[in-house]
C-alpha cells in the first residue's frame, strides 16, 4: 500500500533511536507489541510519531470514519457505599448535593425522549445501599415499555458486583437475570487501574480487579457487549498502565466481547486527591495513541468528549480515537462535579461539525456499532 510505504520511509529516515524505530516498523506491519515495547513507547517515543502510528492503526480499522450516537444519560443516584478517593460525585445521604431519583422521576425523564430518535439510554450511578437487583430489573422493564427501541446500556461492573452479592447469586445468574429484564450493553466504568496495590490505595472498597474482569468475561459469554475504561493521570506509573491494558487485551483475545476502550483522565476538583493536579494534554494524546496501538484487538477507542472537552477530543481523533460517544444530554454530574466545564449536551450537528473540523467523516452508529 502506498501509504504504508510512505510511513515506512518516514520511520526509516527519522532520527529516532533504533529501538523505537523497530517498534514503529512492527506496528506498521500490523504486528502486536509487547508490554516492554509499550513501556518504551510511553517513555521515549516522540509524540508526533505516536500520533502517526495510532492514526495508521485507526485508519486500518475504521478508515476515515468517526462514530457517534444519539444517547442520553440517567444517573439515578450519587449515594454510594464506596468512597473512592478520586470521586467528586459521591455524597452521603442527607448532604445538600446528594440525590436519589425515585422510579417515577427516572421514568419521567425517560418519557421526555419519546419521539426523539435517541437510540441508547446510558444508566449509571453510585452504588446505593438500599437498591437491589429487583429494583434495577423493574427499572429496565419500565424503561423498555416507554422506549421499546432504545438500547439499555447500564450499570458498571461495580454496581453489578453489589447487586449480585446482595442477592446472594452468582455473577452468571445475576447477569442472565439483568439481560432477561432488558440489559443490552454494559459500560466500561469502574475499571480504574487494575494494579492491586494502587487500587487499594485509591479506591479501597471497590470491586477487585479480577472480579471486574470476571463480570465482563461473563457478560461476553452471555452475549452482552461491554466497554472498558482506564483512569489515568493520578498516581499510576507507565508500568501500571501497561499492566491494565495487557489484562484487557488478554480478555479480549479470549472473548472478543469488548466494543470500545475509553481512557478517562483523572479530573482533580473537589475530591480527596485534588493536590495531585492533572496531567498535560501531551500525556493525554500519548495515552490515546498508545492505547490504540497496544489494544490491537479492540475495534474502537472512544474519546469521551464530556470528560476530555471538545478541543482535546478533536486532537484525540488524530491520535487513534474513532468514537466520540454521543449527544449525552444530561446533567452528567460525575464530571461537572470534578471540575469539567463542558456543558454535557451536543446536538448531532454539533457532533458532526466537531468530527468534520479535523477532516474526518462522521458516522452515526447504534450501541453495537451498526451504522445508521
Ligand atoms: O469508573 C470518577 C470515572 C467512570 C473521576 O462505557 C473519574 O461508554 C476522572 O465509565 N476524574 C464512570 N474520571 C464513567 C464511565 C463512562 C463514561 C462514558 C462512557 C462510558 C462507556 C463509560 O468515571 C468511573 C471512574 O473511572 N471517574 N471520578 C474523576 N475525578
Ligand atoms: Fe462510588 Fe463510583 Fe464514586 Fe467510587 S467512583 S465512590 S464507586 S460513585
Amino acid at each position: 500500500m502506498a501509504t504504508e510505504k510512505f510511513y515506512n520511509d518516514i520511520i526509516k529516515n527519522s532520527l529516532v533511536d533504533d529501538n523505537i524505530k523497530n517498534i514503529a516498523l512492527k506496528i506498521l506491519e500490523n504486528q502486536r507489541i509487547t508490554e516492554n515495547e509499550c513501556v518504551e513507547l510511553y517513555r521515549n517515543a516522540p509524540l508526533g510519531l505516536l500520533g502517526m502510528l495510532a492514526f495508521w492503526v485507526k485508519t486500518l480499522k475504521s478508515g476515515n470514519k468517526v462514530f457517534y450516537n444519539r444517547n442520553f444519560h440517567i444517573e439515578p443516584t450519587n449515594i454510594c457505599v464506596n468512597s473512592c478517593k478520586f470521586c467528586s460525585y459521591k455524597k452521603p445521604k442527607g448532604d445538600n448535593d446528594a440525590w436519589e431519583l425515585s422510579l417515577e422521576e427516572i421514568l419521567h425523564k425517560v418519557s421526555l425522549y419519546k419521539g426523539s430518535n435517541a437510540t441508547e439510554v446510558h444508566i449509571v450511578g453510585g452504588v446505593h445501599p438500599d437498591r437491589d437487583i429487583e429494583y434495577y430489573c423493574t427499572l429496565m422493564r419500565e424503561v423498555k415499555k416507554i422506549l421499546p427501541n432504545v438500547v439499555v446500556k447500564a450499570f458498571t461492573a461495580v454496581e453489578i458486583d453489589y447487586m449480585v452479592k446482595k442477592a446472594g447469586i452468582s455473577i452468571y445468574d445475576g447477569l442472565k437475570k439483568l439481560k432477561e429484564n432488558g440489559l443490552e450493553c454494559i459500560p466500561g466504568g469502574g475499571a480504574e487501574i487494575f494494579d492491586e496495590k494502587l487500587r487499594k490505595e485509591i479506591c479501597p472498597e471497590k470491586t477487585e480487579s479480577n472480579v471486574w474482569l470476571e463480570i465482563h468475561k461473563t457478560a461476553h459469554q452471555l452475549g452482552i457487549p461491554t466497554n472498558a475504561t482506564m483512569l489515568y493521570g493520578h498516581k499510576e506509573s507507565y508500568e501500571n498502565r501497561v499492566d491494565h491494558l495487557k489484562r484487557l487485551r488478554d480478555l479480549q483475545d479470549l472473548t472478543g466481547g469488548f466494543s470500545a476502550f475509553i481512557p478517562l483522565k483523572y479530573r482533580s476538583e473537589n475530591n480527596q486527591m485534588t493536590s495531585l493536579g492533572e496531567v498535560s494534554l501531551t500525556e493525554d494524546l500519548k495515552n490515546y495513541a498508545i492505547s490504540r496501538i497496544f489494544l490491537d484487538n479492540f475495534p474502537h477507542i472512544k474519546a469521551y468528549w464530556v470528560m476530555s472537552g471538545v478541543e482535546t477530543t478533536k486532537l484525540a481523533l488524530q491520535f487513534g480515537a474513532d468514537d466520540i460517544d454521543g449527544t449525552v444530554d444530561d446533567t452528567t454530574k460525575i464530571y461537572s462535579m470534578a471540575g469539567v466545564k463542558t456543558k454535557p449536551v451536543m446536538t448531532t450537528s454539533e457532533l458532526c461539525d466537531l468530527i468534520k473540523s479535523v477532516g474526518l467523516i462522521p458516522q452515526e452508529r447504534d450501541t453495537f456499532y451498526n451504522e445508521i
